[in-house]
């Protein structure tokens, strides 16, 4: 733009820090960022990264960013322009280049990272969720394992290190099979946004789907590597590390409490199968935890090491993430240590059909509705009505429980219809 100051490479390099202020790159495009550091929902040190250079391998990496309000945050902040533009070093490998394929009929909400939900007609057609319709949330590329290198570290607080092939687990270990209902804690923040708009992917009701996951148990491997959780109470959470990483290394990262990972009754497996086949790359093959009853956010995928702690993960989206917070809350004045990471999950259930703004047709008054009921913690759902005349009137559904071996153990959601006048 003519009259607009121009800066060269060097000239943006030297402002790295808050003194002598941040300067980015986007494109063309020169920032001066201070003040929008303390405001950057990934944090002030994640923008830090990018200080005196070029934001955009950044952005190929997290492309959230690619929208009209960040862009529109980010002319806020323009100063100038790159003198001669951008330089070619700064033209981006797309990290997202060696995505798997994924099945077309899939809802996609963003493509990179890739996350989708399957349409509705197919979310609760069947008890299980046919792998190629579970909904996918990938935070970051995915991540290409070779199997028969791949190992799990154990390490931490009162255990020996150990590592784990594939084939360790499969062999060496007593196989579990357990039906989960996985879900994301967005799951149906379109009708959130409906209310009010906020920040986040837009998922419909389709961020939840049940699977039958095989693998070893968390708790026989904690044991194998030496952890006595009864007598050594310093383990307060186990952590775990998943093999996708953002180009500043950080790893995708969550811990659960350690009741919850050694209790006999808690079903916590390392799974290496999803429906009777081999895990698929988007839901984290080789080797995944899956934590029933929990948020999905702690059922880390392309697990790669295992963490006996203390403390809960360091990790973003254990600390800065996955919370709740009061709708006074915003991300501008968020004290993200007040609140606890999500863990059990509260109870919800949805309708799947007919689908918002569907007309019936014919001369019938009565309206077959379909739906999902799902709670966390295991506990199962014994009752869904329905009503269609703003609660005046109300029909119980008929229950139809995907396994759970106690009212307490309800690890799979529960699919209900109900013939409503
Ligand atoms: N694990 C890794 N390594 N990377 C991720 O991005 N996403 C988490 C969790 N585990 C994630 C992960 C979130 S937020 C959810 S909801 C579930 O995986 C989704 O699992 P799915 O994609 O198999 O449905
Ligand atoms: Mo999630």
């Amino acid at each position: 733009q003519p009259g607009r100051p121009t800066y060269t490479a060097e000239e943006v390099a030297k402002h790295t820090n808050r003194e002598d202020r941040v300067w980015v790159t986007h494109k063309q495009g020169v920032y001066d960022v201070t003040d929008w550091l303390d405001a950057h929902p990934g944090g002030p040190n994640r923008l830090m990264l990018a200080a005196g250079g070029s934001v955009d391998p950044f952005w190929a990496m997290y492309q959230q960013h690619m929208s009209p309000e960040v862009q529109k945050i980010m002319e806020g902040y323009r100063i100038g322009d790159l003198e001669g533009g951008a330089p070619d070093n700064v033209a981006v490998q797309d990290p997202y280049a060696n995505e798997p394929k994924r099945h077309r009929s899939l809802v996609v909400r963003t493509d990179k990272p890739f996350n989708a939900e399957p349409p509705l007609e197919l979310l609760a057609a069947t008890p299980l969720t046919a792998n190629d319709f579970f909904y996918i949330r990938n935070h970051l590329p995915v991540p290409h394992v070779n199997a028969t290198t791949y190992k799990l570290r154990v390490e931490g607080e009162g255990m020996r290190a150990v590592e784990l092939t594939l084939k360790d687990l499969q062999t060496k270990f007593k196989k579990h099979t357990v039906a989960a209902t996985l879900q994301c804690s967005g799951n149906r923040r379109a009708e959130l946004n409906s209310v009010k708009a906020i920040k986040g992917l837009t998922w419909d009701t389709g961020a939840i789907g049940t699977a039958e996951f095989a693998g070893v148990r968390l708790r026989d491997v904690l044991q194998y590597a030496g952890l006595d959780a009864e007598s050594d109470q310093a383990v307060q959470h186990i952590q775990f590390e998943g093999l996708d990483s953002d180009v500043s290394g950080d790893c995708y990262g969550a811990s659960i409490p350690i009741e919850k990972a050694v209790s006999p009754f808690g079903d916590v497996l390392l799974a290496y199968e999803m429906n009777g086949r081999a895990l698929p790359l988007d839901h984290g093959f080789p080797l995944r935890v899956v934590a029933p009853g929990i948020t999905g956010a702690r059922s880390v995928k392309w697990l790669s090491r295992i963490i006996a702690s203390k403390e809960e993960s360091k990790s973003h989206w254990q600390q800065k993430d996955y919370k709740s917070f009061s709708p006074m809350v915003d991300w501008d004045n968020v004290d993200w240590s007040s609140a606890p990471a999500i863990q059990e999950t509260n109870v919800t259930s949805a309708i799947v059909s007919p689908s918002p703004n569907d007309s019936i047709e014919g001369p019938t008054d009565v309206v077959s509705v379909k739906g999902w009921a799902f709670s966390g913690g295991g506990q199962a759902v014994i009752r869904v009505d329905v009503s269609a005349d703003g609660g005046a009137t109300w029909t119980s559904a008929e229950l139809n429980p995907v396994s759970g071996k106690t009212l307490r153990r309800a690890w799979a959601w529960t699919l209900w219809e109900a013939e409503v006048e």
